[in-house]
């Protein structure tokens, strides 16, 4: 299989437009980017953890600092109207790539972790109390996974996790168990960043709703990798990154339906979230600013535009179809060794990532001499501890597809991992 054909997407295309593919790794690696040119080629699959950015989007960012780098909302000069508009108008872009009804409903934030910790804290505090629960899934990311337990000790609710069965899959039934009508919020990850599964969100949020919960959607894994649809799901609340979707760091986003994030107090305030203050008293932008205390991320915000008019360039849908298509190879791949375990779904029910251990060899010196080859995944525990306390393990390796990656990538991570069956046999 080579890198045109028979690719959903123009592979050979795509990676010209990543020039960080070109790196060599090896050597000292204490100067950053400045790797040897005579080692081994990148072969770059930690891209759960954070995707490569596209010349488009570098170009976004040097723009914006070279022709009319200013801040928003606050200047009547035509820097700050220019700033203003593209930051307002990247709100507009987002809000279509993910089905939202417009601006009101996107929140520029720092990242997926902010986004929860907002909601949890501005809707959370407020709405939670002793006798009420909070549904959340064995697999959730500590993003979630902490700030919902955090929130439920200061307001006294119960926390619930709903059962990841053998296959690695949500035990509905459980599920469907736990959601009562003590519920006020339902918090489950769209595709686990761990096991690669993806969990049916739509009937999730038809249980929440029958029970008048809410439900709020960890989309850090499923956005950049899929089409998703705010509408479709009914989903009350969507977080997600932009450094996982060819955007930068510092950016994240939080889709609320509008008349929640009207009914909500203010998470930080300050500067930028008010419309008229005295010394007594304080009233508050309209949405979506009411929730932008302070200088927010103009530049950050104005790429991540860019990211999303690339990503639909390629489109979700061809993405979602290569991510399947990798996963399934390496997948298929990885299983064939009988030391090799692989966590999660079969290959063809998952997301685009596939974490790994081999047998007696710890996750860190398995990822060292995959590194050694250029081959970079995560080892670790991928800030799901409790779900790998569950699977009796203490790190896995990782390794996530983007639409740069090729079959002969994995065919390296494949070779790299068995180079280090044999070293450790
Ligand atoms: N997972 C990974 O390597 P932030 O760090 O806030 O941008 O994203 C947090 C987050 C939340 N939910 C899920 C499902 C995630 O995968 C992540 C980030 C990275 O798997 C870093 S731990």
């Amino acid at each position: 299989m080579g890198t045109q054909e028979p690719y959903p997407i123009d592979v050979e295309a795509i990676r010209e437009d990543f020039p960080i593919l070109d790196r060599k790794i090896g050597g000292d690696a204490t100067t950053p980017g400045e790797g040897p040119t005579d080692d081994a080629p990148l072969v770059y699959l930690d891209n759960a953890a954070t995707s490569h950015t596209p010349e488009p989007v570098v170009e976004a960012i040097a723009d914006y600092y070279r022709g009319y780098n200013s801040n928003v909302h606050r200047g009547i000069h035509q820097l700050s109207q220019e700033a203003s508009v593209a930051y307002e108008e990247a709100h507009d872009r987002v809000a279509e790539f993910i089905g939202a009804d417009g601006r009101e409903e996107i929140l520029f934030t720092a990242n997926t972790t902010a986004s929860v910790n907002l909601v949890a804290y501005a809707w959370g505090l407020d709405a939670l109390g002793p006798g009420d629960s909070v549904v959340l899934t064995e697999m959730e990311h500590h993003a979630s996974l902490v700030t919902w337990q955090q929130i439920a000790k200061k307001t006294g609710a119960e926390v619930r996790y709903a059962r990841v069965d053998d296959d690695g899959t949500l035990d509905m039934d459980h599920a469907a168990d736990l959601i009562d009508d003590t519920t006020e919020m339902v918090s489950v990850v769209h595709v686990s960043n761990t096991l690669g599964a993806i969990n049916p969100v739509r009937r999730l949020a038809d249980l929440a709703h029958d029970h008048g919960a809410r439900i709020f959607v960890d989309g850090a894994q499923s956005v950049p990798t899929r089409p998703v649809d705010v509408t479709d799901l009914d989903a009350d609340f969507l977080a997600f990154s932009g450094h996982k979707m060819c955007g930068p760091t510092g950016i994240g986003v939080l889709y609320g339906k509008e008349h929640l994030l009207a009914e909500m107090d203010p998470f930080l305030y300050g500067g930028e979230m008010i419309r008229r203050v005295t010394y007594e008293e304080s009233t508050w932008e309209d949405l979506p600013w009411k929730f932008e205390a302070g200088t927010p991320p103009i530049e950050q915000g104005i790429a991540l535009a860019t990211a999303v008019d690339y990503l639909d360039d390629v489109g979700m849908e061809n993405v979602r179809a290569h991510e399947d298509l990798l996963a399934e190879y390496a997948y298929d791949q990885l299983t064939a060794f009988d030391d090799v375990t692989v966590y999660g779904p079969p290959g063809d029910d998952r997301g685009g990532l596939v974490a790994f251990n081999l047998d007696g060899v710890h996750a860190h010196d398995l990822s060292s001499i995959l590194n050694e080859r250029g081959v970079a995944v995560r080892a670790g525990d991928h800030c799901t501890q409790p779900l790998h306390d569950k699977l009796g393990i203490a790190a896995s390796a990782r390794a996530s597809f983007y639409i740069y990656n090729t079959v002969e990538e994995i065919d390296a991570l494949v070779d790299a991992v068995d180079a280090a069956r044999q070293l450790f046999a």
